[in-house]
């Protein structure tokens, strides 16, 4: 079964910026106009291999179909053909194609910061060390779509209790390899690379926050954010950053690529909440790809139970 997904349904993330990020746009790209029109167009096509599971590889396995809610998950040819890389492209059925032969191997991952014990991780020790764990969790993009994906990882509080957080800590910050050269879309500059991401302390810790090494038994795929990435099941797909290089105890709020980029419209905390609308669009009702018409989108994208004493006596529309 193949989906269509139409632009009326999906506002791209990448399409308006803030007044400042667009004036500079404008003096460094003269076809601005015609570069914001291409990625309309690109949005607005067809998710063609999206929910068909043709072309599916024999290996991959999961444990059940659906996650505690009953909801099924996401197509493995969905997951890895749907993808928002903005290092790769702004195409999201683009971004498979461009990354096909990113080389994820070998890999550091730099644990540092505010901590007493200082770390450097290959892949193979963040794979081995820690016990993966299948962890299948709803991915509710900004953008308004979602999906359900068997994750294979731990939880990112296990790193941190190895390197020793000290008292001064207070946010992580997370950042994605810097290499225009293998990450082509880094030569753009409309953001400001490479990306970066935070967590306060205590939303890290908390156990479904997630580095995930796989996904439906298999090790990412570099369009997922291979070979390690973050996974933050209650929060905005944004905030899940791809292919880390870094992790950084700090004491001040880390500002993500999507702060710096429009800060008007992308907060620190993006909290998924049906009741807070992005400035152009509603983010109470999503659509599942696989699935015809829109669901509901559910306070902390359905983990209110988990997560919501992080934010007892926070005002959530101020903390977008
Ligand atoms: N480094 C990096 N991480 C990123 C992004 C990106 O462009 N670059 N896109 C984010 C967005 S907007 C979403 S919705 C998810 C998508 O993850 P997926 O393609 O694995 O479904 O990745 C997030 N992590
Ligand atoms: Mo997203």
């Amino acid at each position: 079964m193949a989906i269509k997904i139409s632009s009326s349904e999906i506002t791209p993330e990448h399409v308006y910026l803030s007044r400042r990020k667009f004036m500079i746009g404008i003096g460094a790209l003269a076809t601005s106009a015609a570069v914001l029109s291409a990625c309309g167009n690109q949005v607005g096509s067809t998710a063609s291999s999206a929910n068909s599971n043709e072309a599916a590889p024999e290996d991959i396995k999961v444990s059940t179909n659906t996650d505690e809610l009953g909801d099924e998950l996401t197509s493995f040819s969905a997951v890895t053909s749907y993808n928002n890389f903005y290092e790769f492209t702004t195409s999201k059925e683009g971004v498979a194609g461009m990354a096909e032969g990113f080389s994820t191997s070998p890999w550091e991952v730099e644990v540092g910061g505010l901590v007493n014990n200082p770390k450097t991780f290959s892949i193979d020790d963040l794979r081995t060390k820690f016990d993966q764990e299948e962890r299948i969790y709803r991915l509710r993009c900004v953008e308004g779509w979602s999906m359900v994906i068997p994750w294979m990882g731990f939880s990112l509080s296990e790193i941190l209790e190895e390197v020793e957080p000290t008292s001064q800590a207070k946010y992580v910050r997370f950042e994605t390899l810097y290499d225009p050269d293998r990450l082509p879309g880094q030569s753009s500059r409309w953001y400001d690379w490479p990306y970066v991401e935070g967590l306060r302390l205590d939303e890290a810790m908390n156990p479904l926050a997630t580095m995930a090494t796989g996904l439906y038994g298999k090790h990412l795929l570099p369009q997922n954010g291979a070979p390690f990435r973050l996974v933050v099941p209650w929060k905005y797909g944004f905030k899940s950053i791809k292919s880390i290089v870094k992790i950084e105890l700090v004491d001040t709020m880390p500002v993500s690529l999507w702060m710096d980029a429009a800060p008007n419209e992308y907060g620190f905390y993006a909290n998924v909440n049906p009741e807070v609308p992005h400035p152009r669009w509603s983010q109470a009702t999503e659509r599942r790809i696989g699935e015809f018409g829109r669901r509901d989108t559910l306070p902390f994208n359905g983990y209110g139970e988990e997560v919501a004493y992080l934010y007892d006596g926070m005002d959530l529309r101020e903390n977008f």
